[in-house]
């Protein structure tokens, strides 16, 4: 299996409650190593960006100002199949259906408010990367 990487975001729910620290302990014991972080605040225009693709999607005003709400810990993960590791160890988006062990059936309040985002896919990991970290920023 090739190491790749992925893009993750420790959400404004998570930080509130102090769970930076919990939530990256358990991306790195399901082996995903932090290979860039940075704590930032999201501006509006940053979120909408990122978002775009849910643009037409009923959620999306709400997820915008569930993001821009308080800081967020933006990581690029590494490991064996990242993006799937990743997402194996985040859970369902919606908590009730995340599995036992997952981040979010442990940490998430809500559908929205569900602890952390991780990249669906290998291209969309490149995207999102760039979108947050310059080359520098990240140290394999
Ligand atoms: P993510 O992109 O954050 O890793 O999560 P995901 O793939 O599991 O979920 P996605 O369908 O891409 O939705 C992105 C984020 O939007 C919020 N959401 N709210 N109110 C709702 O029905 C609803 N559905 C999704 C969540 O914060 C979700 O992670
Ligand atoms: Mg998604």
């Amino acid at each position: 299996m090739a190491v790749t990487r992925t893009f993750s975001i420790i959400k404004p729910d998570a930080t509130r409650r102090n769970l930076t620290g919990a939530v990256t302990k358990m991306l790195e014991e399901a082996g995903l190593r932090v290979v860039a972080s940075k704590r930032i605040h999201m501006s509006e225009d940053q979120a909408k960006k990122f978002y775009e693709v849910h643009a037409e999607r009923p959620f999306y005003g709400e997820l915008v100002d569930f993001m821009t709400s308080g800081p967020v810990v933006v990581q690029v993960l590494e490991g064996e199949d990242a993006v799937k590791r990743n997402r194996d160890v985040m859970g369902a988006t919606n908590p009730a259906d995340a599995a036992d062990g997952t981040i979010r059936k442990t940490y998430a309040e809500s559908i929205e408010a569900n602890s952390v985002h991780g990249s669906d896919s290998d291209e969309n990991a490149a995207t999102e990367i760039a979108f947050f970290f310059n080359d520098d920023e990240i140290v394999g």
